[in-house]
């Protein structure tokens, strides 16, 4: 680009629309700033897991303990390769065995005659057991290969529990030592755990519901996570479109990455090329990294928000999440969105809807998610790759406005990541005027045309 025309480009818009661009350039830095600085999630702000370790017997040298891990994330779920569990004991402490889950090492046992232990690790490192494990191996919440739901959308699959035996430990409340330093990865980095909390001894209800029993010791560990301790690179952007102008605003250009083949050949791979079968089948297929479709951003997942339609009362937004992992089939997806007319949602087509409010009363986030059996599966990338939902929202007179990219969201992420949105001076305008005249049957040509593009583009 010369320096003249993007320079003139400038012009006109500060010209036009100084307040807005200063607003909007407030809005950008903010939300620059908001995954670097916060070591929490503000849409989430008390989301976490909590750990919690139940002695439910004590044995000749130590005891058996159940131990559950609570997703108390509203969004963020954790999703295939799964959780991984360490700690470090205190003591000289050994797992004897375990049901529903298991260490990934055994570690130097030669201490040991006869009997060995499952582990003689100072730091053991476990993992859920997959799915198909046989009945007497498991427990309940186990085996699910470390996959966790998030609280909203399956509160009863938002934990994960294993049964551990430990020997060369403490045998009564008070010679017991709780294990320090836990960490749990999921399956990247991204979470810390805070230390391990003697509590009140849990309680459980007998199944007839008739009596209590109650844990012999219980201590709490809770783990909370941070985008910016994981330190990822974008996975997912927004790309934006409108019936009042033809410009579709495309994701930025290499948001997740760069086409770049002479120093990463086969970064990416075309959706036609006759090699696609191969590359993902290749080297890397169980690495769980991405295989993305050759784009301009190489995402491996684009949100496109379009404003479709203008009624008296009403509009309406189409919403597509396009999947570009040949790698990746997403199990229950989540979108969590922020829109100030999200208080005033009137209706959602064929995706489950719940409001958060992270700021207790303003409601203008929500959470979006598939329907069970029938799009609760983002598959992977190719013809059948994407979900798609319309919204329909209810104006607030004193609010509402095409103008100034209003209609746009303020923050989109797909699975609790951030997803990187197209600067704001970029957004598709509202043409002076002329939009109040134009007609329906136009309106609707617009649309469709730009529905045509975006699967073309
Ligand atoms: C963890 O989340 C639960 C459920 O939202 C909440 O009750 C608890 O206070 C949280 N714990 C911490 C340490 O934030
Ligand atoms: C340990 O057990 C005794 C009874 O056996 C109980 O009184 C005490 O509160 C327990 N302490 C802890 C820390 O659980
Ligand atoms: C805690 O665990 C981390 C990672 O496993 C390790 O680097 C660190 O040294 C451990 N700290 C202690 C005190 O054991
Ligand atoms: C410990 O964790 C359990 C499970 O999340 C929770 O019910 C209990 O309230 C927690 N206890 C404390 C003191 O945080
Ligand atoms: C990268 O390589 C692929 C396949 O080898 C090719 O289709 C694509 O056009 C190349 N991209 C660039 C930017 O050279
Ligand atoms: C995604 O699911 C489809 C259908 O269940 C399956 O054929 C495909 O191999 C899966 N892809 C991946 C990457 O797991
Ligand atoms: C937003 O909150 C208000 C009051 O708290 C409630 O009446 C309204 O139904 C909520 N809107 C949505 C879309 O949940
Ligand atoms: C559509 O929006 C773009 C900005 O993305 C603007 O440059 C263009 O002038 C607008 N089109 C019309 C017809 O106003
Ligand atoms: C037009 C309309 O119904 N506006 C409502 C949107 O939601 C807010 C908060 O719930 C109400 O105050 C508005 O009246």
């Amino acid at each position: 680009m010369d320096l003249s025309s993007s320079r003139s480009i400038f012009g006109r818009s500060v010209g036009k629309l100084a307040p807005l661009a200063i607003s909007l350039l407030f809005f950008l830095v903010l939300s620059a700033l908001i995954p670097s600085t916060e070591a929490y999630d503000s849409l989430d702000p008390n989301g976490n897991i909590t750990i919690k370790w139940d002695i439910m017997q004590w044995t000749p040298d130590g005891y058996v303990a159940v131990v559950t891990m609570f997703n108390f994330q509203q969004y963020r779920h954790i999703q295939a390769p799964g959780w991984t569990l360490g700690w470090t004991w205190a003591k000289k402490e050994v797992i004897w065995s375990m049901v529903g889950a298991q260490t990934t090492e055994q570690g130097d046992c030669s201490r040991f005659k006869g009997n060995t232990p499952h582990c003689c690790k100072k730091d053991p490192t476990v993992v859920d057991l997959l799915p198909g494990t046989p009945y007497n191996q498991q427990i309940a919440n186990c085996c699910k290969g470390g996959v966790i739901n998030s609280w909203v959308q399956d509160p009863a699959n938002a934990a994960s529990s294993f049964q551990v035996s430990v020997g060369a430990a403490g045998t009564t409340n008070k010679t017991v030592r709780v294990p320090k330093n836990f960490t749990l990865r999921a399956p990247g980095p991204g979470y810390t755990c805070g230390i391990a909390k003697i509590v009140k001894p849990t309680k459980f209800v007998t199944q007839d519901g008739r009596r209590t029993t109650q844990a012999l010791m219980t201590w709490n560990v809770t783990c909370t996570y941070s985008q910016f301790l994981a330190q990822k690179t974008p996975t997912c952007c927004v790309s934006l479109s409108s019936f009042y102008n033809d410009t579709i605003v495309n994701c930025p250009t290499c948001t997740c990455g760069c086409q770049n083949n002479a120093t990463q050949p086969g970064s990416c791979v075309e959706g036609d090329s006759p090699y696609l079968a191969s590359a993902v089948n290749g080297a890397g297929k169980n690495s769980f990294t991405p295989l993305v479709q050759c784009t301009s951003h190489m995402c491996p997942i684009r949100v496109h928000w379009h404003v479709k339609l203008n009624y008296k009362e009403y509009w309406r937004v189409k919403i597509a999440i396009t999947n570009f992992n040949y790698r990746m089939n997403y199990t229950q997806w989540n979108l969590v969105i922020q829109h100030p007319n999200l208080d005033n949602l009137t209706q959602l087509f064929s995706f489950n809807y719940k409001s958060l409010t992270p700021y207790g009363g303003i409601n203008d986030t929500a959470m979006l998610w598939g329907v069970k059996y029938y799009n609760d599966l983002l598959m992977q990338a190719g013809p059948y790759g994407n979900v798609q939902s319309e919204l329909l929202f209810k104006k607030d007179p004193s609010t509402f406005t095409f103008e100034k990219g209003w209609a746009f969201p303020r923050r989109i992420y797909f699975n609790g990541d951030n997803c990187v949105m197209p600067p704001p001076d970029s957004y598709p305008w509202l043409p002076n005027a002329a939009s109040h005249l134009m007609s329906t049957s136009v309106m609707t040509l617009l649309t469709a045309s730009a529905w045509l593009l975006i699967y073309y583009v």
